[in-house]
């Protein structure tokens, strides 16, 4: 599957990034990524994996572009925090990437993106950890992408070849929503617990993430998507329960002092309710609590 115009390039190399990177790499097909600081020295971004199940770990290395480079590229996978998308754009203008070039975006979250670039959503249940030794894929997952990407034909035979867990889905903002939902009840309660997941389902957060759950059915009517209560409900918990020994993205990033995607969940949730009307008191008070606590 090798054409001139064949490669990929990735944004954001974090535990995402990596496993896309892995994966990608695993099925021979041709990466690469933009250095984080232009002083880099080094010609490749390096990395340690261990695959799901393996027993050992590799050492692997995604080449930096360099500007003969730009034409060969084909299509943008894009597995940075959704407060970066925008400073993404601004680079994928600056290395004047054509702007026919399809772009995959795997943030949690959601933003309204303003770009006229087109993009593709990509949803995963891929669980991921990452240290600064190593970052290894714990949890067998699966991978959504929207189906309208099929147009691109050789981008699609690469999805195929590098995602055996890929699927092809027509309506992936029903997904995208759903997932956003669960996210919005997960990632902040955990981060202001400061508990793993599996923690979640004691009974002292029961009527919290319930009610957190009914307020989102509520926004989401609102906003012409379906979802029932019961099935979210359960989403959360099956999450919770399968995830059991995780911490959240948000709590990890709590921990490390990094900033939160709480704008791109809760923040975005708060943003769309006043927008149509709705009040949603247990979400505002959890963003009011992550806020005292966490805000620097
Ligand atoms: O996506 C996640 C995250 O941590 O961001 C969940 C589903 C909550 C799993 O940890």
């Amino acid at each position: 599957m090798t054409d001139s115009h064949s490669t990929m390039l990735l944004m954001g190399a974090g535990a995402i990034g990596q496993l896309v990177a892995y994966q990608w790499q695993q099925a021979n097909l041709p990466l690469v990524t933009l250095p984080r600081k232009k002083s880099a020295t080094d010609s490749y971004l390096r990395y340690q994996f261990r695959g799901y199940q393996s027993n050992k770990i590799e050492a692997c290395a995604i080449p930096f572009a360099d500007p003969s480079d730009i034409s060969a590229i084909h299509a943008v996978f894009i597995a940075v925090k959704a407060y970066d998308l925008v400073n993404v754009f601004k680079e994928l203008d600056r290395i004047e990437l054509p702007q026919q070039c399809p772009i995959i975006c795997a943030h949690n979250g959601l933003v309204d993106l303003t770009t006229t670039r087109p993009c593709y959503t990509w949803i995963t249940t891929q669980g991921v950890t990452r240290s600064p030794e190593v970052t290894e894929h714990k949890g067998l997952g699966v991978d959504w992408i929207d189906n309208d990407i099929k147009k691109h034909r050789l981008l699609s035979k690469q999805l195929h070849a590098a995602f055996t867990r890929l699927e092809f889905d027509p309506d992936i903002n029903t997904r995208q929503w759903q997932k956003f939902c669960l996210n919005c009840v997960i990632n902040p309660l955990t981060a202001v617990h400061q508990c793993l997941n599996g923690e979640l389902l004691a009974q002292r957060y029961q009527q919290q993430y319930r009610q957190l759950v009914i307020e989102l059915v509520t926004l989401s009517e609102a906003l012409g998507y379906w979802v029932n209560a019961d099935e979210l409900l359960s989403l959360v918990e099956s999450v919770c329960q399968a995830t059991a020994a995780n911490q959240s993205s948000m709590l990890s990033d709590v921990k490390a002092k990094r900033k939160t995607e709480i704008e791109a969940l809760t923040g975005y949730a708060l943003k769309k309710a006043a927008e149509v009307d709705i009040n949603m008191p247990t979400h505002a008070a959890l963003y009011q609590q992550f806020n005292q606590l966490y805000l620097r």
